[in-house]
């Protein structure tokens, strides 16, 4: 890669110079939200427009009815999209999603209560045992941070079934972009070869028309103002969060630069600043970055995925940033569990964890530790399932230090 690279282990020189006070609008908007906490005001300033969005009257027997559809899949597995939907009936959905994503901007911003959900990667069925457990949109809302294709058997299904989502209820839903969810990722790691698969050569026009709406999904999300959510983590370009509502869709992420960087940067325990990334593009950030961008954009917590992770959530030491994964036994190579991050009214957070039995014969092994610090404790989930022995209990709620409130973004580190 190149020398505008910031050498490892110090933090880039623009980075410090960025230590400024936030923007007069900012301060603003900041002002009237706290002045006026019923979001239906008429303002400009991006951050106040969260409105509520319906879908067309006309658009709902027939999307209701590609749902009901999608979801026999989970009566039989070895039925396929190919089974229940026409090719054309494919690209409506995909025409039909298009606008709508571009409604929710780079910069997906929502209400609180909402539950955050990471990596699928195509696993169709665990994904419903994961809504059997933390409930449905739209009783829930919900924020998907990425990589939905890819890897798992069932990427078209799942991309298509959270797209009807999106399409039926587009405020109760967020579909961020992973880095899966580009051209040269997908193309080689099992998306590509699934749509050839299963609808044959006109798979391969279908292909581009998925990368079409791919590029047009947000980059980032905001949660409640404050909760900000990407699918792999911070950069060095990113200022501020107007850095990321300006960005144009659209978009394509190539090889390096903040789009790079927001679908594949990873957090570390290994230090404090900037390093080069082990994956051989974009960066590693230590707490002291995470820190800092909290400090200089009144973000509470930051939310990410893009790594799978034992329990299927992980504090960064210091507890200003959690990766989430909610694909279990990734891959069948991991024995690690799902999880989805619990933002409540007040921005306060829990988790909900589900555990699944390994395929016969896996060896699968535990994932690594990824940035959390072995000296914090661990927070329990507020709600486990485990399908190995049926049981569904609540650890987080019996333990004192585990307590949502003790994982609260605005709770001081412990
Ligand atoms: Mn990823």
């Amino acid at each position: 890669m190149s020398d505008q690279q910031p050498p490892a282990g110090e933090a880039k020189p623009e980075e410090k110079a960025a230590e400024v006070e936030p923007k007069p609008e900012e301060k603003k908007a900041e002002e009237k939200s706290k002045n006026e906490p019923n979001q239906k005001s008429d303002t400009t300033e991006p951050s106040e427009k969260v409105k509520e969005r319906e879908c067309p009257e006309a658009l709902r027997p027939w999307i209701d009815d590609c749902i009901r559809r999608l979801e026999t899949i989970l009566q039989n597995p070895n039925i396929f999209v190919t089974h229940i939907m026409h090719m054309n009936e494919v690209i409506s959905i995909l025409q039909a999603i298009t606008p709508i994503m571009m409604e929710d901007g780079s910069l997906a911003e929502c209400e609180a209560p909402c539950k955050v959900v990471g990596d699928i990667h195509g696993q169709f069925v665990h994904m419903h045992m994961l809504f059997d457990l933390i409930g449905r949109v739209p009783a829930e809302r919900m924020m998907f941070l990425g990589d939905y294709v890819d890897r798992g058997p069932h990427s078209i299904e799942v991309v298509i079934y959270l797209y009807c989502l999106k399409i039926r209820y587009p405020s109760r839903i967020f579909l961020l972009r992973g880095n899966h969810e580009t051209p040269a990722v997908n193309k080689i790691y099992g998306f590509y070869a699934e749509l050839i698969n299963k609808f044959g050569y006109p798979g391969i026009g279908l292909w581009y028309d998925f990368q079409s709406v791919f590029n047009r999904m947000p980059l980032a999300g905001l949660i409640g103002k404050k909760v900000l959510c990407m699918h792999g983590g911070l950069s060095p370009e990113l200022a501020n969060l107007d850095t990321i509502r300006s960005i144009v869709r659209p978009c394509e992420p190539l090889d390096k630069g903040l789009l790079i960087d927001l679908l594949w940067s990873d957090p570390t325990n290994k230090g404090e600043g900037w390093f080069h990334s082990i994956r051989g593009i974009s960066y590693m950030f230590g707490k002291a970055v995470v820190a800092q961008f909290c400090e200089k954009t009144g973000v509470d917590l930051i939310i990410r995925a893009h790594q799978v992770v034992q329990d299927g959530y992980e504090f960064m030491g210091g507890r200003k940033l959690i990766t989430v994964f909610s694909a279990p036994n990734y891959c069948n190579q991991f024995s690690n569990a799902a999880a989805v991050v619990c933002i409540d009214a007040e921005l306060k957070v829990s988790f909900q964890q589900m555990s699944v039995p390994l395929a016969a014969g896996s060896r699968a092994k535990p994932a690594p530790v990824i940035a959390a610090d072995p000296n914090e404790p661990k927070v329990e989930p507020a709600l486990k399932k485990d399908y190995n022995n049926n049981t569904l209990t609540s650890p987080g709620a019996v333990a004192g230090p585990a307590s949502p409130a003790a994982a609260s973004p605005t709770a001081a580190p412990a």
